[in-house]
């Protein structure tokens, strides 16, 4: 397969203004029949005569009409990728295309497809090709009318884009019809069609002009009682939005569906916005805290794209990060606003440094804006997403909340129905508050997670503290050089009696804002009326997305952890007191020599726990340890992940041991009574007492497990529940298989529940799981052809269980790659996201290196790969 290069964009030879959309539903056989209305695009530099080509995959094609005329054969060409008409009128033209799909036969869940007997669509990035052919690129923006018709038994609900206009029955069949009309252009990966029995979960909300829109949220019958949560969250993101951003939404029904089989969380087509249904059904007896949270923070993502999406959407798919990248940072600001801003700031680092981190570390690694690819589909990763956000969300600490909203208005006004690039955007930026951003654009360009080194100096006589900062981005794949970027650099000097210490710079005078603006390999900066000597906390609040590297000593870690002011860093401080703390550990268990305990790490934890003034959510943030992937990702080279999982399991259980006190008086003191309610305070709660049960049950197998089990016995809602199997998983105790099978035993008829059961295997980190799991792809409440199972058994054991995933016998990359394979031809999305689990291979030590390398490679063998599985497993391997 060839690569697709940003250099090489060019406009589209044809623009389509109107489609009419004719969709005969049957399992094996729909019918589509498209008219649409085609002209020469004049910005194009092909000329009015350029043949027309058009996008198609996996359909039949059974007649095209120009201008109401019939092409014969030899006017077109059709292969496996497109159709293409040699000539066409240098004018505007009608043209007519009959195909046929098989959605029964779609499993790789790109198209139109169904799932559990709804038929729906997923057409980012490139699925409107399945349906009908088509210029199916972003930059082509139409207005759709989608008529669908299906008999009334298979499909009583019949929905598409935009607004309903007409509706009946077709005469003399046992078929309906609806006619839905969308107003607003907009390019084909937006398009969604849904049919189905479903049932409607329904309100309403009035917008800031006063207009009423109709909310809807469809799901399987039996399931309403599950739509509150979804409901209420959306609500709540259509008046942030107003609020922070003042974008209103546009049409006069906004609605939802759930699906059990998608192979991303959700999609934001165009006033029908198709989910995976763990994304929105939600009872405090069948989902989680998390569940909650994740569900409030995908409904308004999907929402905000209306505007940073959909509104104003990308060029081309280099410039995916324009959408994705701004609206994770919208969905981000939201929940900041709505829930705790240090929790969720704590968790979108823990989120970055996990997935972003390890990918810009290794030869996965791409700029936010990549500048070439072979399938788009692998370009949906945490570096377009997390990373895109953190580029943002330095824009904003750069130029400042002020400028940044003038500059969003300014976008909005400006390029409003059309489909921009980085710099249209960056421009807005730039103009709206007057500053050159030029080399802040390298972020966009520039892969590799970058380091500060930071030294430091103090001269007492003249009270003067200086900071060096040098910065050096790592080389990554086709980028051997890096140049030095524009990084918002936030610090704070705490003095010795742990209170804030002024930020006056030499020959600049006390700073307004405490950021610090880095633009040169090195630079000095140097603070003057500093009385004592201060300890600096960097990069406060995570102000760029970097790895820091500091003289600052363990004292300073653990005096930071009590005393910094700034919430983040102090649970910063308190993840590199322990990844230090771990990494000696990890190598302690390397080489067989005995594990120590971490007497000063656990009591200023304790201190940390007594501390009134911190909010609950915050102290469950600093008992969670750095994970075993950070830790690999800090170790980098020969990596024995056995040995990091016991230096964290030893921690742990020392921990546990150490703070036995504090960690049951927190589980008796938050014990609750009384109905679940999911607000943040209410979780918060809950996930401290059930991180305190975490430790609990690490310190002491036969008591740590009775007491989780007996949490497991009693629990009231999900949340309690997974939290007592979670502890118990990480233990080797009767109780936990007890648990799991009782789990499985209430809940197999609920597939969301099902899936926390298979992750929950997939997470137990002993050896015997490689079995359990080679079992359970063979259980009943399996299938491959379903991503929600896959993610939650492979995904999970690839993911999640490092130690075992890495079983020094080789099995379990045997097992994932066996996986690939067979999964590879039936979904070659979530397969190629699966064998990117193997994209930390070259840090391992050698043994598992070479294991792995050869699995790799018995993937990339296989003659009959997919574009996507064979673009990750080439780039893997390098
Ligand atoms: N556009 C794909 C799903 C999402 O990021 O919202
Ligand atoms: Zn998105």
């Amino acid at each position: 397969p060839q690569p697709v290069r940003l250099s090489d964009y060019r406009p589209p030879t044809h623009t389509i203004d109107e489609v009419a959309l004719t969709v005969r539903l049957a399992p094996q056989k729909t019918l589509v029949s498209a008219r649409l209305k085609v002209r020469p695009n004049p910005k194009s530099d092909a000329g009015p005569d350029a043949p027309l080509v058009l996008d198609g995959e996996a359909i039949e094609l059974r007649g095209i009409m120009l201008d109401g005329v019939p092409l014969a054969q030899g006017d077109y060409a059709v292969t496996d990728e497109s159709l293409t008409i040699a000539r066409v009128p240098a004018g505007p033209f009608e043209l007519e295309i009959e195909t046929a799909c098989n959605p029964e036969a779609n499993t790789a869940l790109s198209g139109l497809y169904r799932s559990n007997g709804t038929y729906c669509t997923q057409c980012e990035a490139q699925g409107f090709r399945r349906i009908t052919y088509y210029p199916d690129r972003p930059d082509v923006l139409a207005r759709f009318t989608t008529r669908i018709e299906a008999r009334r038994s298979d499909a009583p609900v019949l929905l598409a884009n935009g607004n309903l206009v007409d509706s009946g029955e077709i005469e003399g069949t046992e078929k309906h019809y609806a006619v839905w009309e969308d107003p607003f252009p907009k390019p084909a990966y937006l398009f969604a069609l849904v049919a189905g029995n479903l049932a409607v979960f329904e309100d309403s909300f009035t917008t800031m002009s006063g207009r009423e829109v109709a909310l809807k949220i469809y799901v399987e019958p039996g399931k309403e009682d599950r739509c509150a949560w979804a409901m209420a969250s959306l609500k709540s993101a259509m008046r942030w939005d107003e609020e922070t951003f003042g974008r209103e939404y546009d049409l006069d029904i906004f609605m939802i569906v759930a699906v059990p089989d998608f192979n991303m969380g959700a999609m934001e087509n165009k006033g029908l916005n198709v989910f995976n249904d763990k994304y929105i059904l939600a009872r405090p007896d069948t989902a989680t805290d998390q569940d909650y949270a994740n569900i409030e923070r995908i409904i308004a993502h999907e929402y905000f794209h209306n505007w940073t999406g959909n509104r104003i959407t990308c060029r081309d798919w280099f410039q995916l990060c324009l959408k994705e990248g701004l609206t994770v940072f919208r969905d981000q600001e939201f929940s900041s606003d709505v829930r705790s801003r240090p929790v969720r700031r704590i968790s979108d680092v823990r989120l970055l440094r996990s997935q972003q981190f390890s990918e810009d570390a290794g030869p996965l690694a791409h700029p936010v804006r990549p500048s070439s690819y072979i399938e788009i589909n692998n370009f949906y990763t945490a570096t377009v997403y997390e990373k895109g956000a953190e580029v943002v969300r330095m824009l904003h600490t750069l130029i400042g909340g002020q400028a940044f909203r003038a500059g969003m208005d300014l976008y909005f006004a400006r390029h409003d129905g059309e489909a921009v690039t980085m710099e249209d955007f960056v421009a807005c930026m730039a103009e709206a508050s007057g500053r050159d951003l030029s080399q802040f654009f390298a972020w966009y360009e520039q892969a590799g997670t970058p380091r500060l080194i930071v030294t430091d100096s103090y001269d007492e006589t003249a009270g003067t503290y200086s900071l060096t900062v040098a910065q050096e981005t790592p080389p990554t794949p086709d980028q051997p050089d890096k140049k030095p970027l524009d990084i918002p650099f936030a610090v704070g000097l705490v003095g010795p009696d742990g209170q804030e210490m002024p930020l006056v710079l030499d020959g600049e005078g006390a700073m307004e804002r405490p950021v610090l603006e880095l633009t040169q390999r090195e630079q000095t900066f140097r603070f003057r009326d500093v009385a004592a000597r201060p300890v600096p906390s960097l990069n406060r609040g995570f102000s760029a997305p970097v790895r820091l590297e500091t003289d600052l000593g363990d004292g300073d870690w653990l005096f930071l952890m009590s005393h910094d002011s700034d919430p983040f860093n102090r649970w910063e401080a308190a993840q590199i007191y322990a990844k230090r703390l771990l990494i000696r550990l990890a190598g302690d268990a390397s080489s067989g020599a005995p594990l120590a305990d971490a007497p000063d790490f656990a009591e200023a934890l304790g201190r940390s726990l007594r501390d009134q003034s911190l909010e609950p959510a915050f102290k469950a943030e600093l008992l969670g340890l750095p994970s075993e992937t950070d830790l690999a990702g800090e170790i980098a080279r020969n990596v024995d992940p056995q040995a990091i999982h016991d230096a964290r399991r030893h921690l742990q259980a020392s921990l546990g041991r150490a703070l036995s006190g504090e960690l049951q008086d927190i589980y008796e003191r938050f014990a609750t009574s009384g109905p679940y309610s999911p607000d943040a305070d209410s979780a918060g709660r809950r996930g401290l007492r059930n991180a305190a049960l975490g430790l609990i049950a690490m310190a002491d197998g036969e008591r740590g497990a009775a007491q989780a089990f007996e949490h497991f016995r009693t629990a009231e809602n999900m949340t309690d529940t997974i939290a007592a199997l979670s502890a118990l998983t990480r233990t080797n105790r009767p109780e936990r298989d007890r648990a799991l099978d009782a789990f499985y035993a209430a809940h197999s008829g609920d597939h969301l529940l099902v899936d926390k059961w298979l992750m929950l295997n997939a997470a137990i980190p002993f050896p015997e799981t490689l079995e359990r799991v080679r079992t359970l792809m063979e259980h009943e409440a399996f299938s491959i052809t379903r991503p929600n199972n896959v993610r939650a058994l492979i995904g999970a054991f690839a993911g999640l269980n490092p130690a075992t995933f890495n079983d020094p016998s080789g099995d379990g990359y045997r097992l994932l790659a066996d996986v690939v394979l067979e999964l590879d031809p039936l979904n070659p999305q979530v397969a190629a996201r699966l064998s990117g689990s193997f994209k930390t291979w070259r840090m391992l030590e050698p043994g598992r290196r070479a294991l792995a390398k050869a699995e790799i490679e018995r993937i990339r063998a296989c003659k009959t790969l997919s574009r996507d599985v064979y673009e990750i497993v080439t780039r893997i391997l390098g």
